[in-house]
């Protein structure tokens, strides 16, 4: 009876990200009333809005725009952060040091994990003093980070 128009879905996040999908033959259902849009990696703790649009009835009128709907995923309790631990060992020494050093120098590009860890005195961004406190710790002059102090 009706052909198979490609409708389309997309998700917007709070954050403007947008996750597209074109609906193919393989996502309706045998009674062709129901898509069904497989989709993976969404944010946690973030609402989305869902965008229908492109689907057309029997004669080719094409559907407007819906954007009613929208749901939040669940609450997602962010990864502890490691200060001071920045390549992927369990030790503060001075390899460690030397990352955030040659970060702070634009030699090398860290991970956000790793930005996150080396940022311990918690301002916005990765200054010599960063560096300092890392070192300072792993000579043993102090036991713990301004940034795990405050808060
Ligand atoms: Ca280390
Ligand atoms: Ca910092």
């Amino acid at each position: 009876m009706s052909k198979l128009t490609a409708g389309m879905v997309s998700l917007t996040a709070a954050n403007h990200e947008t996750k597209t999908f074109t609906t193919t033959a393989n996502m309706w259902s045998a009674d062709g009333k129901t898509v069904t849009v497989p989709y993976s990696d969404l944010d946690g703790s973030t609402e989305y809005t869902v965008n229908i649009s492109g689907f057309s009835d029997a004669d080719g009128n094409v559907m407007v725009l819906d954007s009613n709907n929208k749901f939040t995923t669940e609450y997602v309790e962010p990864a502890a952060v490691l200060y001071g631990y920045i390549n992927d060992d369990d030790i503060i020494d001075i390899i460690d040091v030397t990352m955030v050093y040659q970060y702070y120098r634009q030699k090398i590009t860290l991970t956000d994990a790793q930005f996150r860890a080396a940022n311990v005195d918690g301002d916005g961004g990765i200054t010599i003093a960063d560096v300092e406190l890392i070192y300072q710790f792993y000579r043993h002059k102090i036991s713990k980070f301004p940034v795990e102090t405050s808060s």
